[in-house]
């Protein structure tokens, strides 16, 4: 039996309110779950688990039905899902009054409770939230029960306000397999045990690195998962070297051709670093509007100039420590004469 392990879809979430990207990161993610609803048309797993968050909020009822018709696109694959903390079932949420195509299954209880797949031998178990919060572990009771040869839990949180669980003792119910989600950034807790598949499209500029779901495959050899690569974005750390040259047209420079190479379409987290021209700031707002800039770091430090100082603060500690760096060789002495004159200079503005 193979399995697609998908988590925190988020659909209708708009990433990085307010930058000029956020709306087509907004259908990017809905393209992307479409995109998965075909990988399983054409891969056909049997079974397309959901641990979770697939929307970021409250599901619309024409949502739904976009979901809906897109499960039902895949009759031959079982789906099964669960609500999260962002879409728990509130009253009154359309997930509860909902018909689903015949071939999904909500596990939308209150506590663990268990769906039988007898074609495939598979028994799933789980439950939603119902509330933004639960701060106690909602599956410290569930063991896999009933005539099924294979058990899989969808379990959603693991942090100290979603039902946080410790994964040894997750691990030792006896589950074949514990399919996590919540944490978006996707996370083997224990080899072909139990797993985060992450979110399928990274939502935050602190989930770097790649994002997917996971295949897995339950026979009777047990459990075999691998991480697959699917998202159309990443958040990727960048970090650019500066020096005395460097100015604030050669940054963009720079930046502009780091980011064509690495992928115009992922967006970008820029740390500054080495020693800048004296008197240089650089603008931050230039270097966003290079391309899909989220966030800018700066910790570059200025390349003091001795003579100027010594001149400048003639008499004073700040003369006399730049006198006695003097003709000392600077690659060597560097960190220390910048870490005594900022401290110097910073002490004289306070
Ligand atoms: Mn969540």
């Amino acid at each position: 039996m193979r399995f697609f392990h998908v988590a925190d879809v988020h659909l209708g979430m708009e990433p990085d309110l307010g930058c000029p990207w956020s709306k087509r990161r907004q259908e990017e993610i809905w393209d992307s779950f479409r995109r998965l609803i075909d990988r399983v048309r054409t891969e056909k797993p049997q079974v397309l688990l959901i641990a979770g968050d697939l929307f970021h909020r409250q599901p619309l009822l024409r949502e739904l039905k976009e979901v809906s018709a897109l499960f039902a696109s895949v009759p031959d694959t079982q789906v099964i899902l669960m609500a999260g903390n962002h879409d728990y079932l509130k009253k009154g949420s359309y997930y509860l009054s909902f018909t689903w195509p015949e071939n999904v299954t909500g596990l939308f209880g209150q506590s663990c409770e268990r769906v039988d797949l007898p074609r495939h031998s598979l028994a799933v178990y789980g439950c939603s939230y119902y509330s933004r919060e639960i701060t106690e572990n909602l599956y410290g009771q569930a063991r896999p029960s009933g005539a099924m040869k294979y058990h899989i839990l969808l379990a959603h949180g693991g942090d100290d306000r979603h039902s946080p669980w410790k994964k040894e003792e997750m691990a030792a119910a006896g589950f074949d397999y514990i399919a996590c989600g919540h944490i978006h950034k996707p996370e083997i807790l224990i080899p072909d045990r139990m797993a985060y598949a992450g979110a399928l499209e990274p939502t935050t500029l602190n989930q770097t690195g790649e994002h997917g779901y996971i295949d897995g495959t339950l026979d009777g050899r047990g459990v075999r998962i691998s991480f697959v690569p699917f998202a159309v974005c990443e958040y990727v750390e960048l970090t650019l070297q500066i020096d005395e040259d460097t100015t604030q047209f050669s940054l963009e420079q720079a930046l502009a051709a780091q980011m064509e190479r690495r992928g115009p379409e992922n967006i970008y987290r820029v740390t500054l670093e080495g020693l800048r021209c004296e008197n240089l700031e650089f603008s931050k707002r230039r270097l966003k509007e290079t391309g899909n800039v989220v966030e800018i770091t700066d910790r570059t430090r200025p390349a003091y100039r001795l003579e100027q100082l010594k001149r400048e603060y003639a008499g004073s500690l700040i003369g006399a420590y730049a006198e006695y760096f003097e003709g000392a060789d600077r690659r060597v002495e560097q960190k220390a004469l910048y870490y005594g004159l900022e401290a110097l200079l910073n002490a004289r503005q306070e």
